[in-house]
């Protein structure tokens, strides 16, 4: 078996004897075990002003993984990360036109940081390594590693959406980015409509084609396009939740609820996320059903994300004048409507929340996939399951057919497909989940990497994860 060289943006460097937090650290960390492994990238570190810029990676290596990562200076910081990435990319693929900013000078920036990632990670690389590279950051680094001569497996995974060609075509180097993605040899998509998006986009820029075996041959290279649902570690999560009653945090909270029904969002506070429009959903819900009010709360635990990118902040004010009308309006001397809480708590705590709420209000406006929605329905006690909220625009929405589907730009609907939620029957309720679960079940974080793997380790064997949704 290769080698496995996992390339992202952030490398989550464990403490010695701690194991990595998060589903995707620690599925990614097993496959790194099982054959050996690297894994290369920014370290969350600054260079000193003044410093070489051209840092020497610090390697570890812990329980069987090897870390390599280099810190960034402040100016690649503020044009790769905060500028092109998360100020273009992320709005842009979001399909959020009208809050990119595109300038040669952050474009420059990302392409120096990737062409950074290649020079210093090449020399890390053996030849019969397979490289997997994740997300949005790191579109140009198969190339800048081909320019430089690896003759490697690369695969790039892409966690949010792949938007389609009107929107795409916005950018004014798109025809830079799919020649990038080209430079792989494998290309994994959340779902079938972002890969719908990607061969609509080929075939209108006349830029490729799709082979007979599956493959897309476009710019001269044939490329594996498929798209690899990300899971989670479904049957630990529910487990946790499961033993969560003994939790401090979840006791304190099932005391302060009483018999009150219990609604619950996790985000990160993102405007991606759709907080504000949840939270108007709720405001309308409160209005139209007033029988609810006093029998419900509905906690949103929103931990503050991207604080240097200023669309961040525009809407933390907003999501936090909003939190503030809906409680001035609706609170009692002893009931309050809303609890938000910009903090993040406890994984084992997050379980056992997901597991007391009776509705899980997951309502981004756009979504490669959305954990937490998986998340809260592995979390549900089978004998009581709550339902499970979703946005049709949610990459989840494509597997989790047993959930209340909504459009979170119709806040009228939401709120009326919140009353639905908490009046569901109990068989109702069971039946949605059931089938939910067993997906989650076989299709979790660890089927999401070796079908990935398996992709990337085998050039003319299609897998078989875009049939699967
Ligand atoms: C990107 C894509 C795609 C949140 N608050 C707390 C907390 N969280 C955890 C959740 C969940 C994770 O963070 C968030 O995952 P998402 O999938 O919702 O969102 P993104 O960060 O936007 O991730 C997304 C994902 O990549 C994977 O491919 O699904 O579409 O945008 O795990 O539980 N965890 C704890 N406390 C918190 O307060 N412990």
């Amino acid at each position: 078996m290769s080698r496995l060289v996992i390339v992202s943006n952030r490398v989550p460097v464990p403490t010695p004897g701690t194991p990595p937090a998060g589903g995707l650290a620690v599925a990614l960390s097993g496959a790194m075990k099982a054959r050996g492994g690297l894994w290369f990238g920014w370290s969350g570190g600054k260079l000193e002003p003044g410093a070489d810029e051209q840092p020497e990676p610090e390697i570890t290596t812990i329980d069987g993984v090897t870390y390599a990562v280099i810190d960034l200076a402040q100016r690649d910081l503020d044009e790769y990360y905060a500028g092109f990435s998360n100020r273009m990319l992320w709005p842009l693929f979001h399909y959020r036109m009208e809050l990119t900013e595109f300038t040669r000078v952050t474009l420059s920036g990302y392409h120096r940081v990737n062409r950074l990632f290649a020079q210093k990670l090449a020399p890390l690389i053996c030849p019969d390594d397979i490289i997997w590279v994740h997300d949005y950051h790191l579109i140009p680094l198969a190339a800048e590693l081909r320019a430089m001569g690896l003759r490697n497996r690369m695969g790039f995974f892409l966690h949010i959406p792949f938007p389609p060609p009107d929107i795409l075509t916005v950018l004014p180097n798109h025809a830079d980015v799919v020649r990038s993605l080209a430079a792989y040899d494998v290309v994994g998509f959340q779902t079938p409509i972002d890969l719908e998006n990607f061969e609509t986009y080929v075939r209108r820029e006349r830029v490729g084609r799709r082979l007979p075996d599956g493959r897309f041959v476009a710019h001269g290279r044939a490329v594996t396009v498929e798209a690899f649902p990300v899971g989670i570690e479904t049957q630990v999560f529910a487990d946790v939740a499961a033993a969560s009653g003994r939790n401090a945090l979840v006791r304190r909270t099932r005391e302060s609820l009483g018999d009150r029904s219990l609604i619950i969002g996790v985000d990160r506070l993102d405007y991606s996320k759709g907080i504000a429009q949840r939270i108007q959903a709720f405001e309308t819900f409160l209005l139209l059903d007033p029988e609810w009010r006093g029998r419900c709360a509905y906690l949103q635990i929103t931990p503050k994300s991207r604080e240097e990118v200023p669309e961040y902040a525009a809407m933390e004010r907003e999501v936090a004048e909003l939190a503030g009308r809906v409680n001035g309006s609706f609170s009692e001397v002893d009931w309050t409507p809303l609890r938000y809480v910009n903090r993040t708590v406890g994984r084992n705590a997050l379980a056992g929340l997901y597991r007391q709420a009776a509705v899980g209000l997951v309502t981004p406006l756009r979504d490669g996939m959305n954990l937490v929605a998986k998340e809260y329905v592995a979390a549900q006690d089978p004998e009581n399951p709550g339902v499970l909220l979703l946005s049709r625009f949610a990459g989840a929405a494509c597997e989790l057919d047993g959930a209340l589907l909504t459009n979170p730009y119709d806040v009228d609907g939401t709120a009326g497909a919140l009353a639905r939620a908490l009046d569901m029957s109990l068989e109702e309720r069971r039946e949605r989940w059931s089938g939910m679960f067993e997906k989650l079940k076989t299709h979790d974080v660890a089927w999401w990497c070796q079908s990935f793997l398996a992709a990337l380790e085998q050039p003319d064997e299609p897998s078989q994860a875009s049939r699967i949704a």
